[in-house]
């Protein structure tokens, strides 16, 4: 087998289109795309046993610890198959719906995709999402049943269900169990055999798609390309269509699974070229690199990624604030997707208010700059961008509910709307219905995948989404209904903003942006919540919540009587040394907002339910 080709005496001029085979792995989150990635990787020979490991490609530190994939990686790999040798490359993508953006770019550089299924839990949101994906960009697809070794799989019923929803014909599916390695060869086979070979031209001028980006610290700006027609070599220089910038290329080589340099990429090809780029904004996915002097009809470009979600980022200890600043800068070297800018609270000082891509991709990057950088850091309860028509005839777009101007000079607030797709056991049906109905969602459809799974469509609110949707989703059926969203429109609506006030005082950094119907009990619900996170304090604390000037609830936290220590009559010193640093660590998280200490647990209260 491939087992011991040496990827330093490959000579890729051989591999030549037809040679050739360029696809992704595509699923629901969790159905195994990156456990079948690393076994086909360890089969090929690319993963030598020394680097075998649990989730080769997941290598973000989040990635392992949550085991789902934030990021698409990319590997190529040599796999035999009657008597020749082909150039596998393979693309393992994210299944989180946050993160799809990473899957349509993916398949920019495929002819084909792998769409797999887990065998127990058969077709769910994502696996429709990221069908269509790869259906409206013509790849051939090899349905994929895996997890055939669980007890509970069923592969007869998703084989009809693959049959029944994207037209599979039922000797195209491929049985497989990624952990157990069954169906490996199989899949490498239909790879090969069904999957087109790229098309390209060593003749022609050089045209090759930039299609993902990252900063290396060591290495500066890595692009990963998939080249169309011509050759790039070290020493070449190269023009991006889009910037119209010049570089001069430093190195290319393929991901084996690193970066293994060689002399040049061949047509039909995908591996990474590092110029002398500084950022990744100057790698902008989707644009097409040629040769300076040669310029060539650029590939259409990508739509760019666009944050749905807004929060504050603040430190909890204001004098964190240069250092805050340093790693947001760092970690948005690597995702360009959240947008950034400075913004100051006065409840919550200097901070940053910035833009994700779904509440995952937010807590992701919350949890990055604490692990990552020590930090700790205060998010405000995440909202979405309003468009809003003014009296005066200004348009304003606006998602910090504080920034809310004085609704007597507001026309009309339109929200974004998405189109859900939710896909549940039948047994769930009435309980999703009821929580669509309630976060002010409208059905547009309704229809039996098989005589157990029912596919509902609805209009929703991304405010009302942006909450605890999807928790209150898991938990109302008992985790088996999966959820995906593509945006829609936006909607005119009833929309008030909604503060919160401790001891008279608005806190800005808990306003709120709800529906008017919700108000009143939105209100009280929060400030009930408030009374219980914020610990008690030296003195008595009314919490309010306020539309305009008009109070329409309250809660009021009592005093604390007696100093912790109190209880220790003065005598166990450790006792008492050990109470006063439990009381020091409870406050770590807390924010002094005027003269009361708030938790950070009080921000997140306003997305709970
Ligand atoms: N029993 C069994 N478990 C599997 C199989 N393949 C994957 N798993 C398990 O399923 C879980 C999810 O696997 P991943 O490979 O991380 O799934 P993924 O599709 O990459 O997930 P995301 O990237 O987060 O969308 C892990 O616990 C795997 O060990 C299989 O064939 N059989
Ligand atoms: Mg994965």
């Amino acid at each position: 087998m491939m087992s011991t080709m040496d990827i330093k005496k490959i000579n890729l001029k051989d591999f030549t289109p037809d040679k050739i085979r360029n696809f992704s792995v595509i699923a629901h989150i969790d159905h195994g795309k990156s456990t079948l990635s690393d076994r086909l990787l360890e089969l090929t020979g690319t993963i030598s046993d020394r680097q075998k490991h649990e989730q080769f490609l997941d290598k973000l530190q989040v990635e392992k610890e949550r085991g789902i994939t934030v990021k698409a990686q990319t590997a190529s790999m040599f796999y035999e198959h009657n008597g020749e040798i082909y150039l596998l490359n393979l693309i393992d993508t994210p299944g989180h719906v946050d993160f799809s953006y990473e899957v349509s770019r993916s398949l920019y550089a495929c002819q084909g995709a792998l769409l797999l299924v887990d065998a127990a839990q058969g077709v769910q949101a994502q696996t429709m999402a990221n069908f269509y994906l790869a259906f409206e960009q013509d790849l051939k697809m090899i349905p994929v049943i895996n997890k055939i070794d669980m007890a509970a799989a069923d592969p007869e019923r998703i084989s009809k269900q693959l049959i029944n929803l994207f037209d599979f014909e039922k000797n195209e599916i491929v049985l497989t169990s990624a952990k157990n390695g069954i169906g490996m060869q199989k899949l490498l086979s239909a790879i090969v055999e069904r999957i087109p070979a790229p098309v390209g031209d060593h003749e022609k001028p050089l045209k090759a798609l930039l299609f993902d980006s990252w900063f290396d610290e060591y290495r500066g700006v890595i692009c990963l390309i998939a080249l169309h027609d011509g050759i790039i070599k070290k020493g070449d220089n190269i023009t991006l269509a889009q910037s119209g910038k010049k570089y001069e290329v430093l190195e290319v080589g393929l991901m084996y699974p690193d970066q293994a340099q060689k002399d040049a990429l061949y047509p039909g090809q995908v591996g990474y070229l590092i110029t002398g780029m500084k950022t990744v904004k100057e790698a902008r996915v989707g644009d097409t690199i040629y040769h300076t002097k040669k310029e060539v009809k650029p590939f259409p470009g990508f739509k760019p990624a666009k944050p749905m979600v807004f929060a504050g980022i603040y430190p909890t200890v204001s004098a964190d604030f240069e250092h805050l600043s340093d790693a947001i800068e760092k970690l948005t070297l690597n995702d360009a997707s959240v947008s950034v800018e400075k913004k100051s609270s006065d409840a919550l000082g200097l901070g940053f208010r910035c833009g994700f891509l779904g509440l995952l991709h937010m807590d992701v990057f919350k949890q990055r700059l604490e692990q990552e950088y020590g930090l700790d850091v205060i998010a405000t309860a995440p909202s979405v961008l309003y468009k809003l028509k003014m009296k005066n005839g200004e348009d304003l777009q606006i998602e910090r509910p504080s920034d809310f101007p004085d609704p007597s000079k507001i026309e009309t607030v339109f929200e974004p709307i998405i189109d859900a797709t939710i896909i549940t056991p039948k047994e769930y049906l009435g309980n999703i219905i009821h929580l669509c109905e309630d976060k002010r969602g409208q059905q547009t459809d309704l229809t039996y995948m098989d005589e157990q799974r029912v596919i509902l469509k609805y209009k929703l609110p991304l405010n009302e989404v942006a909450s605890d949707f999807y928790d209150q989703l898991k938990s109302l059926s008992s985790g088996y209904a999966s959820f995906d969203y593509e945006e829609a429109n936006y909607e005119p609506s009833d929309l008030v903003k909604m503060d919160i006030l401790l001891n008279g005082k608005p806190v800005d950094a808990l306003s709120v942006i709800v529906h008017k119907d919700k108000a009143y009990n939105m209100g009280r619900d929060l400030t009930q919540k408030l009374r219980k996170v914020i610990p008690r304090q030296l003195f008595e604390i009314a919490v309010q919540a306020a539309i305009g000037a008009k109070i329409i609830a309250r809660e009021s936290i009592k005093a604390l009587r007696k100093q912790v220590t109190a209880k220790c009559y003065g005598g166990d010193i450790t006792r008492k040394r050990k109470l006063l640093e439990k009381q020091k660590a409870g406050k770590k998280r807390m924010k002094r907002v005027g003269n009361v200490d708030i938790p950070q647990e009080a921000f997140m209260t306003i997305l709970k339910k």
